[in-house]
């Protein structure tokens, strides 16, 4: 189908909580929304970038540049006849991962709302809900943290993910494991560490966590092939796996048992999906990450998490724990058992409020 017109939007979204990393914190959420038209139709997708370059090198402000300049033109007036035609076409131009999901993303929801057909049913997808899990940022203390454990685990979230950095780490995972001895514990340190914290890990091995996500460089496979020779709990990459040729050599050498998946990490769903199936070729199982998303890039989420290989709780929480109103008409809710259902409408089974979508946006450009 043609795509007559593109419009992006700076949106700024205030979060509940700040949400701080090892590699800083986010008080806001600013991201790219885009939206596709065509034949009467519309479709959303979202560019998950943070404020500044600390999970990966790309803003508002670069994948704003590569869309208007580059993306965009290449796309704009084309007839496409599948998603993944448009995905192969921006496979030309490199890097820049997010920005190209932004745009796929918004082009599946076309898509599947031409196609009368939900973006999990067209993906291959069979689950009704996914299990999810929740991502606890770096507290003033522990205090702090543990309350928030504990109000997520009432809610029924089915496991904990707790960010790590040197000086908020071992003890703090040693105080959440003494309080809560039986639940999926897992930590995330978004490669704070260096090969001669090996230590420290080797003592982490004794908490029973479900797996330590990219403690090491995040262009790194080799240390941590290192690392996972000597560590019993399993390593799992983010930041180190771009493609799912990343995942074979990951596989090959060793360097991870688990992967989290993110859809703009690894530049679209196509890419994603592919991912995926490679993971279940070499058995390793799959999550699905999270970037703080809006209602939209978390019904993509949902939509992916459907696959059978993402069989670990994810990064997808209910919209209420990021943002006291959501953009869209069905924010996603969390279950009393701890799943999130995976939206069944036509494409991603949810629309943009077009009052909250103007309220949050800061910016916005159309592309004719
Ligand atoms: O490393 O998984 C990460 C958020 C922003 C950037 C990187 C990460 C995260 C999260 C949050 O862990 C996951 C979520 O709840 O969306
Ligand atoms: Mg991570």
């Amino acid at each position: 189908m043609r795509i007559e017109r593109v419009e992006l939007r700076h949106v700024e979204m205030p979060l509940v909580n700040y949400f701080e990393t090892s590699f800083g914190r986010q008080e806001v959420r600013q991201l790219i929304i885009v939206g596709i038209f065509g034949e009467g139709l519309s479709g959303y997708g979202e560019v998950p970038v943070m404020e500044f370059p600390g999970y990966s090198y790309e803003t508002v402000g670069t994948a704003w540049h590569v869309l208007r300049d580059f993306f965009i033109p290449a796309v704009l007036g084309k007839d496409w006849q599948h998603p993944g035609e448009l995905a192969q076409a921006l496979t030309s131009y490199r890097g820049h991962p997010m920005a190209k999901s932004g745009l796929e993303g918004a082009f599946w929801d076309l898509y599947g709302k031409k196609e009368g057909k939900s973006l999990a049913e067209l993906l291959g997808g069979r689950k009704k809900s996914v299990e999810v899990g929740v991502s606890i940022g770096i507290q003033e203390n522990l205090e702090a943290l543990l309350e928030l454990i504990g109000g997520y685990l009432e809610e029924g979230y089915r496991r904990i993910k707790v960010k790590i950095k040197p000086g908020w780490d071992l003890q703090v995972l040693e105080k959440v494991r003494d309080h809560f001895p039986r639940i999926l514990l897992m930590a995330d340190a978004n490669a704070a560490y260096r090969l001669d914290d090996l230590p420290l890990f080797r003592e982490m091995d004794q908490m029973q966590l479900l797996m330590v996500e990219q403690p090491l460089g995040s262009d790194d496979l080799v240390d941590h092939a290192r690392w996972q020779k000597e560590l019993s709990t399993p390593i799992c990459l983010d930041e180190s796996i771009l493609s799912p040729d990343d995942a074979r050599k990951a596989a090959e050498l060793g360097s991870c048992r688990v992967i989290n998946i993110k859809i703009g990490r690894v530049g679209g769903l196509t890419k994603a999906a592919a991912l995926h199936d490679r993971c279940l070729h070499y058995r390793i199982p799959v999550w699905c990450g999270g970037m703080l998303e809006t209602g939209i890039g978390r019904a993509h989420n949902l939509a992916l998490a459907s696959l059978p290989n993402f069989t670990l709780p994810g990064d997808i929480s209910a919209s209420k724990r990021y943002y006291r109103e959501d953009i869209v008409d069905r924010p996603a809710e969390l279950n009393k058992d701890g799943t999130i259902d995976v939206p069944v409408g036509p494409g991603i089974g949810v629309n943009p409020i077009p009052a909250l979508l103007d309220k949050y946006t800061v910016f916005k450009e159309v592309f004719k």
